[in-house]
C-alpha cells in the first residue's frame, strides 16, 4: 500500500482546467474540481481562430514526469505555432513546470532549455541511456526533439547525436524495449506528408467540407507518413530498424497513438498503432526483431462492421479482470469508440455497443483516453478528452460544436460502463489528457501521457511511456487517492 499522505501531486493544465478527483471512499460519486488557478501554471497553447489548415488542430501534448527526481512530478507542455507565425521560431513557447510539492508549479523553462523545440505535438519521457534521470522525446512537425536531462535541472539537445529526429509530421511516440537488450527503444508514429508551401486550400475539394461547410483539409486526400523504430545501441545512438522491423508502415496510414503492451505474456512488447481514418496496426512482436501486424485476424484493426475509424488515441487495461489486457481506442465524430476485450490470444471481440462505451462517444472527437479506477472499486473507469477539430461545427447545421465534454465512463463491475458527467468542466476542446498514477506523489514506475495523437493506459502498465499531443487546450487531471484505498502499481 501506498503510505498516505497529506498532499498529493497536484498536476496542471491551460486554458482549460486541471482537475481533481477526490473521492472519500469507493461507494462515493466521483467529483472533480478545477485547480489550475491554484496550481499557477498559466500555460496557454497558441491557436488560430479558424483552423484552416490540419497542421493547426493536432498540437497540444503533454508529459508528466519527474525530471529532477525530487519525487514530485513535474508536467511539460507542448506548444506550437500558427501557419502564420511559422517562421517566427518563438511565436510559440513550449513550458516545462516543476512541482513545487504544495500544490504550486513554477515555470522553469528557460533554466531546462526545452522552450523551443520547433512545431511541437506531442512528449514523452523515459531515461533512455539508464542514468536514473528521465530524458525528454518532443514529437514535431519537422525535426523531432531528443532532450537529455543532464541532472542539474538543465536539458541537452542530444537528437542529431542520438539520430532519432525524424523529420517528418510526428505525432505519437512510445519507448519500450522491444528486443530486451535492457536498452529502451523508440516508436515514433507519423502523420500526413503536408508542405507549409504547398498546403492544401482552405474549403476547396471532397475532403474540406463538413456537412457542407467549408473546412480545413485532411487528413483524407493527403499522402500519409511512414512511421519509424528506433534501436537503442546503448551508447547514446540509435538505428533506425522500422523497415527491417517490419514497422515502416509501408501503406503511409495516418499514425497518432502508439503503444506497446506485452499482449501475450511472452515478455516481449507487442504494439498497438491507431491509425487516423485507416486501419490500425496490431504488431506482433516475433521475438526475433521483426513484428506483424495482425490486426485484422484479431479484430482490433477497424469496427465492428469492417470501416476504418478516424483513430487517435489508445488506452490499454484488463477492465474485466480477465488477465489480459483489452483494447480501448477513441475516433471521430459520427464513429463510435471502440473497446475490443481480448478474449484469447490476439483475438479480440468487439464489445463495443454491449459495454455501453459506443454510443455517447458517437457525436464526439475522441483524442486522449484513459483507464483509470477512478472510483477505487477495483475496476478500470475509463477517460475521453474531446473536442472537434472545425471551429466550423459550431454554425448551424452540424448537430455538432468545436468545444465538446470530456467524458468519463465508470465501470459498473458486469462488462458494462455508465457514461458519468463532469460536474465542474464545461466543454473545451480537448486533446490531452495526463493520468498521474495512485502513487501518492512518488516517482512512478511507467508514466503515462497521451494526446490526440498518442496513448497510453493507466491501469496497465505494459510501456514505459508514451507520447500525446493535443489542442488548444490541454487537460491534466489531478487524481487524488484516498489514502485508505491507495494502491500499488
Ligand atoms: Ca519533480
Ligand atoms: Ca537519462
Ligand atoms: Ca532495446
Ligand atoms: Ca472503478
Amino acid at each position: 500500500m501506498t503510505p498516505p499522505r497529506a498532499h498529493l501531486p497536484c498536476a496542471a493544465a491551460t486554458l482549460a482546467a486541471c482537475l481533481s478527483l477526490v473521492t472519500t471512499h469507493a461507494a462515493d460519486p466521483v467529483t472533480f474540481t478545477d485547480v489550475t488557478k491554484q496550481s499557477r501554471i498559466t500555460f496557454s497553447h497558441v491557436w488560430s481562430t479558424d483552423k484552416k489548415y490540419i497542421l493547426e488542430s493536432m498540437s497540444g501534448g503533454v508529459a508528466v514526469f519527474d525530471f529532477d527526481n525530487d519525487g514530485w512530478l513535474d508536467v511539460y507542455f507542448v506548444n506550437s505555432p500558427t501557419v502564420a507565425t511559422a517562421g517566427e521560431p518563438r511565436s510559440a513557447r513550449s513550458e516545462l513546470w516543476r512541482n513545487q510539492a504544495d500544490g504550486t508549479f513554477v515555470d522553469v523553462t528557460d533554466k531546462a532549455g526545452v522552450g523551443y523545440p520547433g512545431w511541437g505535438m506531442g512528449a514523452v519521457s523515459a531515461d533512455f541511456d539508464s542514468d536514473g534521470w528521465d530524458d525528454l522525446y518532443v514529437t514535431c512537425y519537422g525535426t523531432n526533439r531528443l532532450y537529455h536531462n543532464n541532472h542539474n535541472g538543465t536539458f541537452s539537445d542530444v537528437t542529431e547525436t542520438a539520430g532519432v529526429g525524424d523529420p517528418r509530421w510526428s505525432t505519437g511516440a512510445a519507448f519500450a524495449d522491444y528486443d530486451g537488450d535492457g536498452w529502451l527503444d523508440l516508436f515514433v508514429t507519423n502523420y500526413v506528408d503536408i508542405r507549409l508551401n504547398a498546403l492544401p486550400e482552405f474549403g476547396k475539394g471532397k475532403f474540406c467540407e463538413f456537412h457542407g461547410i467549408p473546412v480545413q483539409c485532411g487528413p483524407r486526400g493527403l499522402p500519409g507518413s511512414g512511421d519509424s523504430l528506433f534501436r537503442n545501441k546503448g551508447d547514446g545512438t540509435f538505428e533506425d530498424v522500422s523497415l527491417k522491423a517490419g514497422v515502416a508502415d509501408h501503406a503511409g496510414r495516418f499514425g497518432m497513438g502508439a503503444v506497446w503492451t506485452d499482449f501475450n505474456g511472452d515478455r516481449r512488447p507487442d504494439l498497438y498503432v491507431a491509425n487516423d481514418a485507416g486501419a490500425n496496426y496490431l504488431y506482433k512482436n516475433n521475438g526475433n526483431g521483426t513484428f506483424s501486424d495482425v490486426a485484422l485476424q484479431a479484430g482490433t484493426a477497424l469496427s465492428e462492421d469492417g470501416k476504418e475509424q478516424g483513430s487517435m488515441g489508445v488506452a490499454i487495461g484488463d477492465y474485466d479482470h480477465s488477465g489480459r489486457w483489452s483494447i480501448f481506442v477513441t475516433n471521430f465524430a459520427d464513429e463510435y469508440n471502440a473497446l475490443y476485450r481480448h478474449d484469447k490470444e490476439f483475438q479480440f471481440t468487439d464489445v463495443s455497443f454491449a459495454s455501453q462505451t459506443a454510443k455517447p462517444g458517437v457525436p464526439l472527437v475522441g483524442w486522449g483516453t484513459h483507464f483509470l479506477d477512478y472510483d477505487n472499486d477495483g475496476w478500470l473507469d475509463l477517460w475521453v478528452a474531446n473536442g472537434h477539430v472545425y471551429p466550423q461545427a459550431d454554425k448551424p447545421g452540424t448537430d455538432t460544436s468545436y468545444a465538446q465534454a470530456d467524458e468519463y465512463y465508470e465501470n459498473q463491475g458486469a462488462a458494462h460502463f455508465a457514461v458519468r458527467a463532469l460536474s465542474d468542466a464545461p466543454p473545451r476542446v480537448s486533446r490531452a489528457a495526463a493520468a498521474f498514477p495512485p502513487f501518492a506523489g512518488r516517482r512512478p514506475a511507467s508514466i503515462d501521457v497521451r494526446s490526440c495523437a498518442s496513448a497510453g493506459a493507466s491501469g496497465a502498465p505494459p510501456a514505459r511511456a508514451k507520447a500525446s499531443s493535443g489542442t488548444d487546450e490541454t487537460i491534466i487531471r489531478k487524481a487524488a487517492w484516498p489514502p485508505a484505498v491507495s494502491k500499488e502499481i
